[in-house]
């Protein structure tokens, strides 16, 4: 099932599009080809959202925090918004400090997409399409892309394809805060998480990788065996006061179920498995006063981002997987989440 409700904001034209199945009910927005809310039940069987929304439409037209959005073309920060492709230099817009980030200035996440709706037996699909034309943001090549959020049973499946003429950078996400308490009640801190990881990338003072790759035996980056978030943040670690929480990409070690979150008070669980080598977990470390939903203002660790993606910055650095997409081939990346009660 679907509905479309549409609205009109300055002069762009704005559909905020509702699809359902039994289990779970997602609405999206075409504007950044966005997730705006994700309803899934708790152990009593009561829907509610689990990820952070604003109050007002109005706020994902600008949305620094990137709520909810798909990010491109490349997710995270590319270090002083260089890279070298085939000998030839290029410079991004430096729209974090003397970085790039998130797809520069204008990225993804504020682009109007073109969508449609596909109903089958057992699942509902929206594909977005965006055609981000050669040096849009100064990435070479025309690259079109497409979004694919599929509804099956109790999970959430989102796609992403790209093809490009002219070799380029491709790394898509997406943004979404997860927060499995419903309608965010409780802070994440109280939640549970485990993670497939056995390294995470060190960053240096502009939140940029360094390239040295450490292990997390040790420090508050363990999460191998499932633990209550407050206790990673609760640890002495110059890394996690570099970034004001956690916000840091974890290689995986497989790519099944490689992270599970638990809220066992409402019984909430959620796996997502994905073909990304990857994830940045980003803990909502620089709120700034934002109108969520249910009349509450953006605070600290409110919400937890699990961007899978190719490394941030990985183009410039030997040991990283680069993110570079040549003509000819498909980029073809899927993460799923799985949502049960425990
Ligand atoms: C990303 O890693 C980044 C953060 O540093 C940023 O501030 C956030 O998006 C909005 O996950």
């Amino acid at each position: 099932m679907y509905s479309i409700e549409k609205i009109n904001i300055d002069d762009k034209k704005i559909d905020l599009i509702t699809i359902k199945n039994k289990q779970i009910e997602i609405k999206l927005l075409n504007y950044g080809a966005t997730l705006v809310e994700l309803l899934i039940p708790d152990k009593n069987g009561k829907k509610e959202n689990i990820i952070l929304t604003y109050e007002n439409i109005v706020d994902y037209m600008e949305n620094p925090p990137y709520f909810g959005a798909t990010i491109g073309r490349t997710s995270g920060r590319i270090s002083d918004g260089k890279f070298t492709l085939e000998g030839v230099e290029y410079s991004l817009n430096k729209n974090y400090d003397m970085n790039s980030g998130h797809g520069g200035s204008e990225g993804f996440n504020k682009k109007i997409w073109k969508y449609k709706i596909i109903e089958q037996n057992k699942s509902i699909s929206i594909i977005f399409n965006y055609y981000s034309k050669d040096m849009e943001e100064n990435y070479p090549g025309n690259l079109e892309t497409f979004v694919k959020y599929t509804l099956e049973e109790n999970k959430l499946i989102i796609e992403y394809h790209a093809n490009t003429d002219k070799t380029t950078l491709c790394n898509l996400t997406n943004h979404s805060y997860f927060n499995l308490s419903g309608d965010y009640k409780m802070k994440i801190k109280k939640q549970y998480l485990s993670l497939k990881s056995d390294q995470f990338l060190e960053l240096n003072e502009n939140m940029i990788p360094t390239g040295k790759f450490i292990n997390v035996e040790n420090t508050p980056m363990d999460f191998r065996r499932e633990k209550v978030i407050k206790e990673s943040f609760d640890y002495d670690f110059l890394q996690m006061e570099l970034t004001n929480g956690l916000d840091h990409t974890f290689l995986l070690s497989e790519a099944n179920n490689a992270i599970t979150m638990i809220d066992y008070k409402s019984g909430r669980k959620m796996e997502v498995s994905t073909s990304y080598p990857s994830v940045v977990i980003y803990s909502y470390n620089f709120p700034d006063d934002e109108k969520l939903k249910y009349g509450k203002i953006g605070s600290k660790h409110d919400g937890i981002c699990f961007e899978a993606q190719y490394e941030p910055d990985g183009i410039n650095h030997e040991n990283m997987n680069p993110a570079v997409l040549k003509p000819n081939e498909d980029y073809y990346e899927r993460t799923e989440y799985k949502f049960s009660i425990v």
